[in-house]
């Protein structure tokens, strides 16, 4: 694969910014999101979102633990890996000071650093759980500790305070923590890795924005130990933390999900800064084997509860689905560092599903409840948990205020605080749009000539979207948009009205463009079917319903209607649930286009044994199912939902 070098870029609100690729990705400053689904979202994290997430966490005493004296946290509170979740908060912080300053989040950020350069040793190390008088000696147990992991958080943090300020004390904490790190882990350190993978992506981060090479040396250091079997064995296996094989050995994503694809955007990192067209390879078979087998309709990652991990190949059970948030996120970090390396839309599209349907399902309406699993079938109404209730342990469950393990709000905050920096890059003197939204865009070509574009859109409500440019300064130059998958057939693009060709993955529009020349893209939106490789036994002969990158679900209020006996007629198209009243409806409530399809409810008899000689049939009454998108969800009250419906 041919990388393009290019010098470093150090500031300008981006999370990821690789000195070599395919694409230049752009900043918070040259993408703004000005409308629409996702406004309404990073408007709910900057008014509801960063300011929960800061209650629950003084509240539980997760900040107070940095005020400890000289890290003596014998009465520390909570898990382990807590530390993390306040440098990701702090990380959402500043992606949202970024994209819409204010004194008072400056304060903050500020604050919160002032208290983690307090908990600081001298030699660099930070963690509040580790290390301290009557504490367990610093890493003294790789496995589980997460100390490397809450030190990338922390990286990460750094990184995004200082890509949005140009770098401050924040920066200046975790390089001290990361020459920590490669003090004690260097060449001459002991051949062993952190439990979760996490360090080796801020290490190269952090490496792009100081220049330093020895975080991005370690980064390759640490992959390069990983997979050997250094970590004690435990009844999940090495898999669980990727130590099973090494990183350019694997041919697929296994074991805890998060742990895997943060390793893999890791990789890529390193792959990318080293020249390394190998292990980029490997994680392009692994990512490519993953989705291939591994993935749920929704894009979402990880079957097995019990070690949140990823399922064999076609183990994708809808009602133990785990679908971690996080590993939602974590999928998107990596899907966007392989398309900047390589181009390929296709990742756009992975990100596409799993933003409209893993994390926007995730985060509740108040912006202060979430989905850490997000199931694809509820069998039982959903509970609802108070607004002042922990739910304790892992996964599953409603849409919660907090869990024990509150991983997920902190990773939604921090992509969606810098969403619009995912939807664009630039390629020489192409500007490539890969997500739909209401959005300003100006930036500058490759020879420095600013260009600008505007785009308006009620999409995916819609599958029209305008594209108005609005700056340029003579010359040709390109505009690329992605044409999904699902769109392959029958997306149309006009330039001022005129018809170009589009087919395959992109739409490339190369010309003189003057002020005002205006790019209209349809992509159709007729809900389709969708059906499973027969191999997922777990949803054999069911299907889906999608509709543009949307995918739907029947949902019954309180288990009202027994969707474990709805059959669903395929031979009758499914439909936008138009009626008069809907689209009056629609048009006040955006987001809520449902579908209606043909389907019987199956009356099947109680039985004392649910086996028989023959399979069992009861009367069918015909209904016509309306469907609603899948990110809405539980969000009226208890209920029942399914997205694979059995056929007739
Ligand atoms: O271990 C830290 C985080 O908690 C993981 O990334 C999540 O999967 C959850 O287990
Ligand atoms: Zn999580």
């Amino acid at each position: 694969m041919t990388v393009t070098a290019r010098p470093a870029d150090l500031t300008g609100g981006r999370p990821v910014v690789p000195s070599r690729g395919a694409l230049r990705p752009l900043g918070l400053a040259e993408v703004r999101i000005t409308g629409g689904f996702w406004a309404r979202r990073q408007q709910l994290i900057g008014s509801a979102t960063l300011d929960h997430g800061r209650l629950w966490m003084d509240k539980l005493g997760w900040t107070g633990s940095f005020l400890r004296d000289g890290n003596a946290n014998a009465d520390r509170r909570g898990r382990e890996f807590t530390d993390s979740e306040v440098y990701k908060l702090v990380e959402a912080m500043s992606w949202e000071n970024g994209r819409l300053p204010t004194p008072a989040r400056d304060r903050e950020i500020t604050e919160l650093t002032t208290l983690f350069a307090g908990a600081q040793a001298e030699d660099g190390y930070l963690h509040t759980a580790f290390g301290g008088p009557g504490q367990r000696s610093r890493y003294s147990d790789l496995s589980w500790g997460h100390e490397l992991y809450c030190t990338g958080h922390l990286l990460q943090a750094a990184v995004a305070r200082a890509r949005t300020t140009g770098g401050d004390e924040l920066l200046e904490v975790a390089q001290r923590a990361a020459d920590h790190v490669c003090d004690t882990f260097g060449p001459d350190g002991p051949a062993i890795v952190c439990g979760h993978p996490e360090i080796e992506p801020a290490l190269a981060e952090l490496a792009r924005v100081t220049g330093e090479q020895r975080y991005l040396d370690q980064a390759a250091l640490f992959l390069r130990r990983r997979g050997h079997r250094s970590l004690p064995p435990h009844q999940f296996g090495w898999s669980y933390f990727s130590d099973d094989q090494p990183i350019r050995a694997a041919h697929t994503f296994r074991g805890h999900a998060v742990r895997a694809l943060y390793l893999a955007a890791g990789a890529v990192d390193v792959a990318v800064e080293t020249g390394d067209d190998e292990l980029l390879g490997a994680i392009i078979e692994q990512f490519d084997h993953t989705l291939a087998r591994r993935t749920y309709l929704t894009g979402g990652m990880g079957s097995r509860h019990e070690d949140e991990a990823f399922g064999e190949d076609f183990v994708l059970p809808s009602d133990r689905a785990y679908s971690e948030t996080c590993a939602g996120i974590a999928t998107v970090m990596l899907a966007w560092r392989l398309l900047l390396a390589t181009g390929r839309p296709r990742y756009a599209d992975v990100i596409e599903r799993v933003l409209y349907n893993v994390v926007a399902t995730s985060l509740g309406d108040d912006g202060r409840s979430f989905f850490y699993a997000n199931t694809l079938h509820q069998r039982t109404p959903t509970a609802v948990v108070p607004e002042d209730q922990e739910q304790l342990g892992f996964g599953g469950g409603p849409r919660a205020p907090w869990f024990e393990v509150s991983c997920c709000l902190g990773n939604t905050a921090r992509l969606l605080a810098s969403l619009s920096a995912y939807f664009a890059a630039v390629d020489a003197d192409e500007v490539h749009v890969f997500q739909y939204a209401d959005a300003e865009v100006r930036t500058r070509l490759a020879d420095g000539r600013p260009v600008g574009l505007s785009m308006t859109t009620a999409y995916p409500d819609s599958g029209g979207v305008r594209i108005r440019v609005t700056e340029t300064s003579g010359g040709e130059w390109a505009v690329a948009l992605r044409l999904p998958h699902w769109a392959s057939d029958g997306a149309t693009v006009t330039v001022n009205g005129q018809p170009q060709p589009a087919s395959g993955d992109r739409v490339v529009i190369r010309r003189p463009f003057r002020a005002g020349d205006e790019i209209v893209l349809w992509l159709p939106m007729r809900p389709r079917f969708t059906h499973p490789d027969a191999r997922i036994d777990a949803v054999r002969d069911c299907v889906a319903v999608e509709r543009g990158p949307i995918v739907l679900c029947a949902e019954s209020p309180e288990g009202s209607i027994d969707l474990d006996r709805v059959r669903v007629d395929v031979a009758v198209p499914p439909a936008d649930y138009a009626t008069a009243a809907v689209a009056a409806e629609n048009e006040k409530n955006p987001e809520q286009s449902t579908v209606s399809v043909s389907a019987v409810l199956e009356q099947t008899a109680a039985a004392a044994w649910p086996y028989a000689d023959a399979a069992a049939s009861g009367a069918r009454t015909p209904t016509s199912l309306r469907m609603i998108p899948y990110h809405r969800w539980g969000r009226q009250g208890p209920a029942t939902m399914r997205i694979w419906l059995p056929k007739t």
